[in-house]
Order: structure tokens, then sequence, then C-alpha cells
């Protein structure tokens, strides 16, 4: 099935946007879990089950399972959430850029040793970089547009001598002439609202995978009215630290499959307003 085809089948088997974010912290897991030899794949286990019911996917982050030495607990997590969820989109953030010839290892490992169905890529080392992602015609990749950290202006907003900002120029290629393979999406963050209207204008069918909800204070409503399609998709509105430390405590799960489910409510009442 093609990415479009699985994210398409995943926003509607599901009926919700939510992107449920695997960011694992040893400190607060303990807090969760204290006696477990494999917390980060015991934790992501128990957060897929509790929230898989009110999102479309997951996304969980390479750096946080790297740093800890445990990428092999993202690898069973990983297995765990394709065997028990399949319709669920597994999007793979590890944001890499590189020359072509290191890419296609980079590209090796997110899909086939870790079987992700999209990554997150970093595009401005230049189109080329991002050809040996989509050369697996089946899996996709979200490439950073306009980031939501407090200094991503800093570069992307940089306006260029041909007119507009670069982060617009991003989209407009992502849309067009990087999306040979029809398998690309974008990352803009809740953080801005009114640049994510003018990526949206630039990119009108390209899924955007947007976090920066909840910790990061992003506004939901404003982000769902500049990116929402007219089907009311379009969007995967990712939460990380906000869903899976709702509770750091023994009831953890259910604490971040309420706020998962919160989450699901609020978009469709935006949506519907
Ligand atoms: P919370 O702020 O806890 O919801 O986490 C946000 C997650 O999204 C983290 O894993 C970030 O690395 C990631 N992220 C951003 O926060 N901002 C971006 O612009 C892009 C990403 C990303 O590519 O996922």
């Amino acid at each position: 099935m093609s990415f479009y085809k699985k994210l398409e089948a995943s926003w509607a088997s599901s009926k919700s946007l939510v992107c449920v974010g695997l960011d694992p912290d040893l400190q607060r897991i303990r807090k969760c879990l204290p006696e477990t030899d494999r917390p980060f794949e015991a934790f992501g286990m128990a957060i897929i089950d509790a929230t898989a019911e009110h999102a479309c996917a997951f996304k969980p982050q390479f750096a946080h399972y790297a740093a800890a030495g445990r990428l092999n607990e993202l690898k069973t997590t990983i297995d765990y959430l394709r065997d028990r969820h399949p319709d669920k989109l597994i999007i793979l953030d590890y944001k890499r850029g590189d020359i072509g010839s290191t890419a296609a290892y980079y590209a090796r490992e997110g899909y086939e040793v870790y079987g992700a169905d999209a990554v997150t890529l970093n595009p401005y080392m230049g189109g080329d970089t991002l050809e040996p992602f989509a050369a697996y015609e089946d899996k996709g990749a979200f490439v950073l547009c306009k980031t939501s950290n407090p200094g991503s202006d800093e570069l992307q907003g940089l306006e260029l001598a041909s007119g507009g900002p670069l982060y617009l120029h991003v989209a407009r290629r992502a849309a067009e002439s990087w999306n040979a393979c029809r398998n690309l999406g974008l990352v803009v963050g809740a953080t801005y609202p009114e640049e994510l209207a003018k990526v949206r204008a630039e990119a009108p069918d390209l899924p955007i995978l947007v976090p920066g909800i909840g910790a990061q204070g992003g506004d939901l409503a404003a982000t769902l009215a500049a990116g929402a399609n007219a089907q009311g998709t379009g969007l995967l509105i990712n939460s990380s630290r906000g869903i899976l430390y709702a509770e750091e405590g023994p009831g953890f799960a259910a604490a971040a499959a309420k706020a998962a489910e919160a989450l699901k409510l609020e978009i469709q009442a935006c949506l519907q307003a």
C-alpha cells in the first residue's frame, strides 16, 4: 500500500488526527514502573495499548532511546506496535540529512532495521539527500519545514532574493520537484499557526506533521484552522510529554489514555466549530 493510502487508512480507521510521541525519559518512567529491566519497552507498550484507540499514529523519538543505550528497546517497541496495532502509522523521528551515499544507509536503518512507515528528515542539505528515502515507494518522509522551536526563524525565516522565506521554498519543493514518488510530507510546529497557513497554501495536498501541542504550548484551534483540509484531515497532531507523563505514577497508562482521548475530542470539536 502506498504511504499516502496507508495514512488515509489510519485517519479513517481511528477517526483521529492524534499522533502519540514516544519520548521515553528514564527518570520519569521509573516513577511509573519502578521494577523492570526493560523500562522503555514496558513503558512504550503500556502507552501504545492505552492510547491506540485514540491515535492514528505513533512517533518514537530516536535520540531518547539512543542516548539511553536502549535502541534494542526501540526496535522491540516498534515491532510490538506493528504486530498489535497494524493500522497505526509508525513515524520514526530521527531527523536525518546527509549526502546521498550515506543517506541510503540511514534510509535502510529507518525503513528496514526499524521497520518504520515514515521518518522525519532535515532537507536543508538539498533535495538529492532525500532521494534515497523517496526510493522506498511504500514508505514516507516528513521533511522539516518550519520547526516548533523559538529559534526556527533564524534560518528558516530568511527572506530569499527570489521572494518569500526559506521555509516556504522548502514547502514548494516538497510539494513539487522533490515529491516525484508521492511520499513526502512536511513538519510545521503548532507554535507557528500563521506560518502553517502559508505552508498549507503552498502545499495543499501534503500531509503535515504538527508537533508543539501540549508541553510547547502550541495553539490547537489555530493550527487546525490553518492546516486541516476540507475532509478534516491532512494533519498529524503530535503530543509527546503531554500524553506520556500526564501522570507520573502507577496510573500513568490510564492518564495517558485520558489525555489522548481529550486531545482527540478537542480536535473534533475544533473541526466542527
Ligand atoms: P512534546 O513537546 O513533548 O510534545 O514533544 C515534541 C516532539 O516533537 C519531540 O520529540 C520533538 O523532537 C519533536 N519535534 C518538535 O518538537 N518540533 C519540531 O519542529 C519537530 C519535531 C519532530 O520532528 O517531530
